[in-house]
């Protein structure tokens, strides 16, 4: 007969490779020992610190699927994943801050891009040198980017980029913008760019007063007809597949990050349950509070045993965006659900940032929301389902 563990019912550990559980401890380490002390003061008072870049690239946790030649260290979307598990275990706005640089701004340029652009943005971006930010959403094209305004028009030598794109992570502080627009000079095609920092008409100021991953800046990328040269084009990749292309990794990253939210929110319920006397017994001990517990442990083991299962099918090419849909879709709501019901479990002190669970819920609005919402990943398994577009 098998030991059951509360915290790994199925054993997730055991699935994993050596190297695997390698990344997964360095994650942990950093997270618990340099984010964790930082989140509640960072969330107070709306503060993204640039440096946590740098320290995550020395740490190898930037575009870790990346090959060594171009600054990342080959690892598995297995070990992207639990890395992203154990980030958002602190905060869903430092995910974020990794998932963005690793998914929507190295992995487009590694994929899409020239050898050149590869080695002139890969090895900085890794390091946390140059911080990047992805620019697909716009003021009136949300869940639906095919609607996109912002154009790129031919001029001599490059292109003349106009438009204005929104709700942008990290594009204040980005030296990096990774940009898709429709291009007149390929019939209106959708064509991603690559944007410096300075560049004239370039401006990305910051949406203030979010109530929800608040150590995660955010901002607008204002383009006035930006004008970059022929090098600037991402060549290997047209249509809304390139962007999409991204989503599918960052999507995938996100349903092992909102996992780790969860497992915090869980632990944090299970060890108050246990400290908290109520009518002179421990909370613990009480039937609703162990149903709330055995739902929500249930609820993350096959929410990871899901994700793994994607991630193995990942690493080896055999993934569908649908399961990518599924596993984001049904990680990230169960998540939130997991963060509601803790912060009820600490009654009034589950309002306090100092016990974090709020912050969660507050932060799983967005994650709900953002790489698709909730409901559009609905939609996307509808179509699967039925073949009928809903949309
Ligand atoms: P549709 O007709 O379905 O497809 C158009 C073309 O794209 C291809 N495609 C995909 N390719 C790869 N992976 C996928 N997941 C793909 N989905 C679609 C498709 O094959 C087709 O290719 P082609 O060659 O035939 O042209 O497009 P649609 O316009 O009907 O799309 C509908 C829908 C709902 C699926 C889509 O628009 C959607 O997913 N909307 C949600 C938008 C979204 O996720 N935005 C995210 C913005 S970035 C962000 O939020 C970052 S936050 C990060 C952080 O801070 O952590
Ligand atoms: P809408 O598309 O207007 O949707 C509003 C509501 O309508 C949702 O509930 C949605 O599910 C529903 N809905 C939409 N279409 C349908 C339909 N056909 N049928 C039924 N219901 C529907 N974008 C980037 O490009 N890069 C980033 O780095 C980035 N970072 C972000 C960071 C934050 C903090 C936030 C909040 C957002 C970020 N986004 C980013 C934008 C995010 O991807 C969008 O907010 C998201 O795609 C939804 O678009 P929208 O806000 O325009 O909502």
């Amino acid at each position: 007969m098998g030991k059951f563990d509360w915290a790994d019912p199925f054993l997730l550990d055991e699935q994993l490779t050596e190297e695997e559980r390698l990344v997964r401890d360095t994650a942990r380490g950093y997270a618990q020992d340099r984010l964790a002390p930082r989140i509640v003061e960072a969330f107070a008072k709306e503060h993204t610190d640039p440096a946590i870049f740098r320290e995550m690239g020395e740490l190898g946790l930037l575009g870790p699927t990346i090959p060594e030649e171009y600054g990342g260290v080959g690892a598995s979307y297995v070990a992207y994943g639990l890395v992203a598990r154990e980030v958002e275990r602190i905060d869903s706005g430092y995910r974020s801050m990794m998932s963005v640089q690793s998914s929507l701004v190295m992995y487009p340029i590694y994929a899409y891009g020239s050898e050149e652009q590869r080695h002139r943005y890969l090895p900085k971006l890794a390091s946390g040198e140059w911080i990047g930010c992805f620019g697909l959403t716009e003021p009136d094209a949300g869940s639906d980017p095919g609607g996109m305004t912002t154009r790129a028009r031919k001029i001599d030598g490059g292109y003349s980029i106009s438009g204005a794109k929104t709700w942008i992570s990290n594009a204040p502080i980005a030296d990096v913008f990774v940009v898709w627009a429709k291009s007149d000079e390929h019939g209106g095609a959708i064509r991603g760019f690559v944007l410096e920092k300075g560049a004239k008409g370039l401006s990305a100021p910051k949406i203030e007063n979010k109530l929800s991953l608040r150590a995660s800046i955010t901002g607008m990328v204002m383009m006035d007809e930006v004008e970059v040269g022929e090098d600037a084009l991402l060549p290997n990749v047209e249509g809304l597949k390139g962007p999409f292309g991204c989503l599918n990794r960052a999507r995938y990253g996100i349903s092992w990050g909102s996992l780790g939210a969860a497992e915090f929110c869980f632990h944090a319920a299970r060890q108050y349950g246990l400290d908290r006397n109520q009518f002179g017994t421990a909370l613990a001990g009480r039937q609703l509070y162990q149903k709330k517990l055995a739902d929500m442990e249930t609820e993350i083991a096959l929410g990871l045993q899901a994700s793994l299962r994607v991630g193995r099918l990942m690493d080896e090419g055999r993934f569908a965006p649908e399961m990518v849909s599924l596993v984001k879709r049904n990680n990230v709501g169960k998540a939130l659900a997991i963060a509601r019901d803790a912060r009820d479990m600490h009654g009034g002190n589950g309002i306090s940032g100092e016990y974090g669970v709020m912050r969660h819920l507050m932060n799983l609005e967005t994650v709900n929301t953002y790489e698709g919402a909730h409901d559009v990943h609905a939609l996307i398994l509808g179509r699967a389902i039925t073949g009928i577009a809903a949309f």
